[in-house]
């Protein structure tokens, strides 16, 4: 990259995790590794939270990233992250699979955590700087930003859909939140859709005018694209073939496989993620061939997530409940027809299911990206495996021509599609696979990031 400006990253968590012992670690996942190079080139600064109530520690240096805190208190909490972020925006822009709740309580809040996080961020920046803000929690941060630096470049990345403006249009704050995102210099979406659904929305509800491939507001020009996220493909592919994983692989495909095959599923328990459909997809398709049950064995992995959220308990008994009726229905004593393991794994445990899945299952209501789709292929040998893929997923998008891609809402259609995947003949899996995998090890989450600060920085 041509310059040499400093890049500040704004994102609701830190890329750092507290020990038991009570010390950093820089977080796990892709994102962090795709910033954390930039940051440290370039002396970064990364603005967030720490995770936990009134953690007022002020700034701290970490694995060459300098990290500075915004403090949330109990009740901050409880409004602008698990109100307004994960009880309004994160269902309305999931499609509303969930009726989001709209409450002037929860706002407030979010306003004046989003200012907080802008004026850690503004103390930082001098002229010209990168700044790069990151998912919904924060969307009204670019233009607080922009208010008292007016030439810093500021970019903004949503990690979740931006939905279309029939439901956007709920918003009782839309104007707010596009006039929020609206200080920005370039805005960056997971799919052309998102993209082009949110130039829809900024055109009705606020002075943004469409010329040529930009959005002009204000005297500015805002760059508005999809720039689909990846993994850290070079990576997993290593960690995929250490003798670890593989020794764990070939444990899963003799103890849990037993000779049949394995279809498996990976999600945090979110509903937006099928995980309850996708069962009952299951289900039918014991129900169609009962003598499936010794073929193929079912494993759900399933992460706790916001589990003091109310619909997140039932989304969880939904699933607990299919688990054990297919269980009931279709095991023996010697045999499992679901396996279900709630609890967060390694990741090294988790390339060896991927390694073993002789079917990755993976059919979410409505998805930004989906990196599970991705890891699935980065960790699988690339002349075996199938991926059974929403239509709602961002990652569709890519793979459309590898993975069979299905519509999570259709539980006959789930069925049939899981019956030809463990059926496919190898040939046509390694030819399938092989097509994904060039196209993780083209588009990886370097690539993503390095494309992304190009279009900032220029
Ligand atoms: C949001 C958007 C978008 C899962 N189980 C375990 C585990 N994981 C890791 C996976 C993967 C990550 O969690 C999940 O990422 P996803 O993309 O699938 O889903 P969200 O959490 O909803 O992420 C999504 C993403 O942001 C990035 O922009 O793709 O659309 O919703 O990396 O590996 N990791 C470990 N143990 C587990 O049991 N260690």
């Amino acid at each position: 990259m041509a310059s040499s400006n400093r890049l500040l990253t704004v994102a609701n968590r830190l890329p750092v995790r507290r020990t038991e012992a009570g010390e950093w670690k820089t977080s796990p996942g892709g994102l962090v590794a795709a910033i954390a190079p930039f940051l440290r080139d370039r002396e970064g600064v990364w603005v967030g939270w720490t995770g936990e109530a009134d953690d007022a520690i002020g700034s701290f240096h970490h694995d060459g990233i300098n990290n500075r805190v915004v403090s949330l208190t109990h009740s901050e909490i409880d409004a602008f992250y698990r109100g307004f972020s994960n009880g309004t925006l994160w269902p309305l822009y999931h499609d509303c699979v969930r009726p989001p709740e709209y409450h002037r309580r929860w706002w407030w809040p979010y306003v004046d955590v989003n200012r907080r996080f802008a004026e850690q961020a503004v103390d930082e920046i001098a002229e010209r700087e990168l700044v790069w803000i990151h998912d919904y929690q924060l969307q009204l941060v670019p233009a607080m930003i922009r208010e008292r630096r007016p030439h810093a470049r500021i970019g903004f990345f949503l990690h979740i859909p931006f939905p279309p403006i029939e439901l956007f249009a709920q918003l009782p704050w839309r104007r707010h939140i596009l006039e929020g995102l609206l200080g920005a210099d370039v805005l960056g979406f997971q799919t052309p859709q998102g993209a082009a659904n949110f130039i829809d929305a900024a055109m009705q509800f606020t002075e943004a005018r469409q010329s040529d491939d930009v959005l002009r507001y204000q005297g500015r020009e805002i760059v508005v694209e999809g720039f689909p996220i990846s993994i850290d493909t070079p990576r997993i592919e290593e960690q995929a073939k250490t003798a670890e994983v593989l020794a764990a692989a070939k444990t899963l495909r003799e103890n849990v496989g037993a000779g049949r095959k394995i279809v498996l599923g990976v999600d945090r328990l979110d509903y937006t993620k099928g995980i309850d459909v996708r069962l009952r997809g299951y289900e039918e398709l014991l129900r169609r061939d009962p003598k499936l049950s010794s073929e193929c064995v079912f494993v759900q992995v399933a992460v706790p997530s916001r589990e003091a959220v109310a619909e997140y308990q039932d989304i969880r008994d939904n699933v607990e409940r299919a688990v054990g009726r297919i269980n009931g229905e279709h095991a023996k004593t010697s045999r499992m027809a679901v396996h279900y393991l709630y609890r967060n794994l390694p990741f090294t445990d988790l390339l060896a299911f991927y390694s073993a899945a002789d079917v990755m299952a993976i059919t979410p209501f409505r998805d930004g990206m989906n990196l599970v789709a991705k890891e699935y292929v980065a960790a699988h040998s690339e002349d075996s495996g199938a991926l059974v893929l929403s239509e709602f997923a961002g990652a569709a998008h890519e793979f459309r021509s590898g993975a069979l891609i299905v519509n999570p809402h259709d539980i006959d259609g789930i069925a049939s599609t899981l019956e030809v995947a463990i059926g496919m003949d190898q040939k046509e899996a390694g030819q399938r696979m092989k097509k994904m995998k060039r196209q993780v090890r083209e588009a990886d989450v370097h690539a993503w990031a390095e494309s992304f600060l190009k279009v900032l920085d220029s």
